[in-house]
């Protein structure tokens, strides 16, 4: 049985993740350190429902299956801390159902970074501790690959923010460029629109000397806003669904959109609404994470694919929001408040995004059907969602 460790394994994407690989016969670790439950509690932000601890939802997902997957809370800025992951060495686990160590993990799913472009911009100091965790947790693993087990594959979430709104269509991760009679290959241009994007930039980067210096082998999933809540898994137990945020800092636009849907609040469309970006189910980004481990990077190779699965304007899922709302009874009203960020809002969009689908990514794609199904879930937890935490106006 393979061994795979997920960094940030409480957070939106690296649970559901866990329990996927866990339901398919692979021994898993988590590792988090709560950052995200933190700095929720911190700036006054509740999630929709409320969410148990990493060791009960181990426990929870345990009962109900048979399944083990090892808890350690721990902080991977720390390189002693990432290094035990690979040793063994004073390894803690909070949970465990065999006490003995895995060992090193053939695949390491990288989610350990702050993933939100408005807190990354709030002040100097969450843009301080942007860049410090996630280039320092990056590199932690690097090292600790290099290091310790060459061969562990590192499937490092990167995104498509990292590329900006070129005026030229988007390649899968690489270009071609001729110059002046001669040519070669490069990473695509990066330009970022947030501190928090720049990061990930940093870190590909990061991933990408590691490689050519030390032959490790490194997939970057260039992936867009996710959406979405349930996943094959949480639904054996309602208390294994992931954590959903609608608040302007770590909420996502569809997730936030039939939010406020659901307690007749506006929808809030930055600016023209023009912005169009390539979108996912959450339960594709599973899927996309699965063949990535199924099919790895080579040694001193970093595979990039961009995961999105279809594209959308902000106007595009404000309209779709409207109508599947309105079909099932809730009154929907779209406004276009002014932009708190620094974007184009009208822009040329041409992503591709076939790699993942070559390898066997059978879409799920946003419908209104999709849609209604997550109405359903959110308006379960009406009375809770809280006005005053939707827009707050972090400015660029
Ligand atoms: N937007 C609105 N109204 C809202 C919220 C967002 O118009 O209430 C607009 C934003 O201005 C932006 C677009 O919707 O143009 C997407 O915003 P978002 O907040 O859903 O996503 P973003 O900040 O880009 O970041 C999210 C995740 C991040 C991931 C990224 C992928 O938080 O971790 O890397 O999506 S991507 O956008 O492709 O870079």
């Amino acid at each position: 049985m393979s061994h795979v460790l997920i960094l940030g394994g409480d957070g939106y994407l690296g649970w559901p993740t866990a329990m996927y690989f866990s339901a398919r016969g692979y021994q898993i670790t988590v590792v988090d350190n709560y950052f995200r439950r933190h700095v929720c509690d911190e700036i006054n932000v509740g999630m929709l429902y409320p969410i148990p601890t990493l060791v009960e939802r181990a426990e929870i997902w345990y009962e109900k299956t048979g399944y083990e997957v090892k808890v350690i809370i721990g902080d991977l800025s720390d390189p002693e801390i990432m290094r035990s992951l690979f040793t063994g060495k004073d390894l803690t686990y909070q949970w465990c159902v065999n006490k003995e160590f895995t060992g090193a993990p053939e695949t390491v799913v990288h989610y350990a970074e702050q993933p939100s472009a408005p807190y990354s911009l709030m002040n100097y100091k969450t843009a301080n501790f942007t860049l410090s965790n996630n280039l320092l947790v990056t590199n932690n693993l690097m090292f600790a690959v290099k290091d310790l087990s060459k061969d562990t594959h590192i499937i490092k979430l990167g995104t498509m923010g990292e590329y900006g709104t070129p005026n030229i269509d988007i390649e899968e991760g690489w270009i071609d460029i001729k110059h002046k009679g001669r040519e070669d290959r490069f990473l695509y241009p990066r330009q970022a629109g947030s501190m928090y994007h720049t990061s990930k930039i940093m870190d590909t980067d990061l991933m990408w000397f590691g490689c050519r210096m030390w032959e490790i082998k490194v997939t970057d999933l260039m992936q867009g806003p996710v959406y979405g809540i349930e996943t094959e898994e949480s639904v054996i137990d309602s208390r294994l669904r992931t954590i959903f945020n609608y608040d302007e800092l770590f909420g996502t636009i569809v997730n936030r959109f039939i939010t406020q849907a659901v307690i007749g609040y506006p929808l809030t469309v930055y600016g023209k609404g023009g912005q169009t970006r390539g979108y996912l189910n959450i339960k594709d980004t599973l899927q996309c994470v699965h063949k990535a481990e199924q099919n790895p990077a080579k040694i001193g190779q970093l595979n990039i694919y961009n995961q999105i699965m279809e594209t959308f304007s902000v106007n595009q899922l404000a309209e779709l929001t409207q109508q599947a709302g309105t079909e099932i009874g809730f009154d929907i009203k779209i406004k276009n408040i002014e932009n708190p960020r620094v974007e184009l809002e009208e822009h040329y969009y041409n992503p591709t995004y076939q790699g993942l689908k070559e390898l066997g990514v059978k879409p799920n794609y946003l419908t209104k059907q999709s849609m209604k199904d997550m109405f359903e879930i959110v308006a379960q937890h009406k009375d809770q969602i809280r006005k005053e935490v939707i827009f707050r106006g972090v400015k660029w």
